[in-house]
């Protein structure tokens, strides 16, 4: 069965961006819960930003669960990522991730690996350069497999990495790794703008996709752009998904309305 997701940003350094609910943990759980969706993802400052019995009891109280936690903190708060120049800099980014994927270890929800991939730096070389990639998500995802859970990595589009920006290339990276616990994270958004049809890349990946973010080609909440869901959704079903398909997308017009929207269209396409 595939699950509904919808995110919550609680950065307080971050005041813009695709994501759904701001701010306040309690009000967003509540709204989601209102809505009908099945999770939330969160998107925090760091792996202790929030009290665990604090969500747990929310989470508990209001029928949800955690669908994933996002890292990208560690890249926008602390300038970290997987694939700097400077070893100690790689070395903090390992230890910020491993300490998220334990906090949502604590909740079966796996850890996402989007920005704090990095890119290759201006000098840099590729194969150097993706080599720290290599390493890190073998450690990576070795830790996340003592932990009991998988580790989403997600291959970004072009103006926000120059690492791996499709399905494939992110599968056949996946392919070569030590470790069989890191899935795709299948982003639509991004997606709209690096693959040649992304319902294909579906159905020829499908195996390695563990998540999916839900946000239209203009980054809205679906619906609100010019995605073809039909095929998508088709696809998703075909490959027997049966993860959570998280609305990361503007809130647009508001995070209420865009909630709605997205449980709307989770609900036209998945139920
Ligand atoms: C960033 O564009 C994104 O899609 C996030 O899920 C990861 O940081
Ligand atoms: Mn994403």
């Amino acid at each position: 069965m595939i699950k509904s997701c919808v995110t919550i940003a609680l950065v307080p350094q971050i005041k813009s961006g695709p994501w759904i609910f701001w701010e306040n943990l309690e009000a967003g759980i509540v709204e989601a819960s209102k809505l009908g969706f099945d999770a939330i993802e969160l998107f925090t400052a760091s792996a202790h930003a929030i009290e665990i019995p604090k969500l747990k009891g929310l989470l508990a109280q209001y029928n949800l669960e955690l669908a994933a936690v996002g890292t990208g903190a560690g890249k926008v708060i602390h300038s970290l990522t997987l694939t700097d120049p400077d070893s100690a800099v790689r070395k903090k980014a390992i230890s910020f991730i491993s300490e998220m994927i334990d906090f949502g270890a604590v909740f079966g929800a796996p850890a996402i690996i989007g920005s704090m991939q990095g890119n290759i730096l201006p000098g840099n070389d590729r194969e150097e350069t993706m080599f720290w990639l290599t390493d890190g998500l073998n450690q990576l995802g070795k830790h996340a497999e003592s932990r009991g859970v998988t580790l989403i990595y997600e291959p970004l589009n072009r103006y926000e990495t120059n690492l791996l920006n499709t399905i494939e290339s992110g599968s056949e990276f996946l392919e070569r790794l030590e470790t069989s616990s890191i899935k795709l994270l299948a982003d639509l958004f991004h997606m709209n703008i690096e693959e040649e049809n992304l319902e294909e890349s579906i159905l020829n990946w499908g195996n390695y996709i563990g998540h999916v973010h839900f946000a239209d080609s203009n980054r809205r909440p679906m619906g609100l752009g010019h995605t073809s869901m039909k095929e998508i959704a088709k696809a998703l079903k075909a490959i027997r998904y049966n993860g959570y398909v998280s609305a990361e997308a503007f809130p647009y017009p508001s995070p209420y309305k865009a909630a709605e929207q997205t449980i709307k269209e989770f609900r036209k396409w998945f139920t």
